[in-house]
């Protein structure tokens, strides 16, 4: 099965997307999300000035050869721009791999672990009574895991609250925001939050929170150990992951569970991290790390050292990678959680899919491959939009991590 045609799709169906279209000579054809939030281009310029060249003329039944070729023929690898490229072509094949199999990916990845994906929603509101507020609403549409974000009392903007309660959309402006930081008055906002949310709804449902990277060990460390009363399912990128071993001061002064990853691009940025159990959860996705042929390796990995998976799944990840996500979820042995940020219907009717949300859990279809299709007309109503993730300075004005 040659692969005859591959190109590039940038859309904007509310916010933007890059999707990578393999065409092979018996007709079938696969797709895989190539979308960077906020380096979007770079993503299209790799793909269609250095690896489309060599992808044509390819056997589309060979995904670990052309995974190999792609990641240890480049001499300069690894790197998010470049495992995003090969992620898109790896979930494409094993797209085109699935239909000409006629089965559901979940199938051809070892079939069925669980009946349905359990998915966390996203709840924020500028107060903590507004956040309580939104997440009572999340419980009423019937999710058992919610994530709970609130502004900081004398910050007049953070990260994880928004306008639009349901879409949050960080990739706001065409030129990077600016936003200002104090991890002292976080701190100290945060227990609040948990406290009163347990106080309103009791311990039934699970509660996440993510620190977006904004804590050193020890401030990381603290704030774990002020969360503990409050159960909370896990606590997100409390520590920019850079540093690996950095964890280990954290890990040992709390029992809060830890999540990490969404910004890793390889094996290698948690290898560490997995085998001396730093880490809870593992949260690098398939669009991010090299496809579902790499983060396989990563979630058997993780299966050894009793680490579990709960990948990322914000709005900037395609209903392709939502797709792909719930079939690997529902085989993958060691899962945890899978995030779902909803997508907006004009997302939607671009990538018509068919995995569904019922009772707080996500559903998988029973379409030979991933399940999502691209509407080409429909997409190229949408041409793209120069958007930025905001960037993050103390009070001091020192740049910092958004
Ligand atoms: C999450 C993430 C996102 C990221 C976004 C950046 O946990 O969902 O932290 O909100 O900020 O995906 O592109
Ligand atoms: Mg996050």
């Amino acid at each position: 099965m040659k692969i005859i045609e591959a190109k590039v799709i940038v859309t904007c169906p509310s916010r933007n997307f890059v999707t990578l279209k393999i065409v092979t000579d018996e007709g079938i054809y696969g797709i895989g999300d190539a979308t960077l939030n906020g380096r979007e281009l770079a993503v299209v310029s790799y793909l269609e000035d250095h690896l489309i060249p060599c992808l044509l003329g390819k056997d589309a039944s060979r995904i670990e050869d052309i995974w190999q070729y792609f990641y240890r023929g480049a001499y300069w690898r690894r790197g998010p721009v470049g495992m995003t490229a090969i992620a898109a072509i790896d979930v494409a094949l094993w797209d085109i791999k699935a239909k000409a199999a006629n089965m559901p990916l979940y199938q051809l990845l070892g079939g069925r672990s669980r009946d349905g994906v359990m998915v966390y929603g996203h709840a924020n509101g500028n107060t903590i009574e507004e956040t309580v507020e939104e997440v009572g609403r999340y419980i009423d549409m019937g999710y058992k895991a919610i994530r709970a974000q609130t502004g900081v009392p004398g910050l007049s903007s953070t990260y994880g609250v928004s306008k639009d309660k349901l879409f949050y959309e960080p990739a706001d402006a065409n030129l990077p925001s600016e936003n200002i930081w104090s991890t002292t008055k976080y701190l100290n906002s945060v227990p609040k939050l948990f406290e009163t949310l347990r106080d309103t709804y009791g311990y039934d449902h699970h509660l996440l929170h993510d620190a977006h990277h904004r804590c050193t060990p020890l401030e990381a460390a603290q704030l774990g150990k002020s969360l503990e009363p409050y159960k909370l399912f896990w606590l997100e990128d409390a520590v920019p992951a850079e540093l690996q071993e950095g964890f280990r001061l954290f890990r040992q002064h709390t029992t809060t569970p830890i999540a990490v990853g969404e910004v890793f691009s390889s094996i290698h940025d948690c290898q560490q991290l997995i085998s001396e159990q730093l880490i809870d959860y593992i949260r690098t996705t398939i669009v991010h790390a090299g496809g579902i042929s790499h983060l396989r390796r990563i979630a058997h990995l993780a299966e050894l050292y009793h680490v579990r998976t709960g990948f990322h799944g914000a709005t900037d990840l395609s209903p392709i990678t939502m797709g792909a996500a719930v079939h690997f979820d529902t085989w993958v042995p060691n899962f945890g959680i899978q995030e779902y940020m909803r997508h907006t219907e004009e997302t939607d009717a671009v990538f018509p899919h068919d995995y569904r949300f019922e009772e707080g859990v996500m559903k998988v279809g029973e379409k030979p491959g991933h399940g999502v299709d691209i509407d080409e007309s429909l997409a190229a109503k949408y041409p793209y939009k120069p958007a930025y993730l905001p960037v993050n300075r103390l009070e001091d004005g020192t740049m910092y991590n958004w």
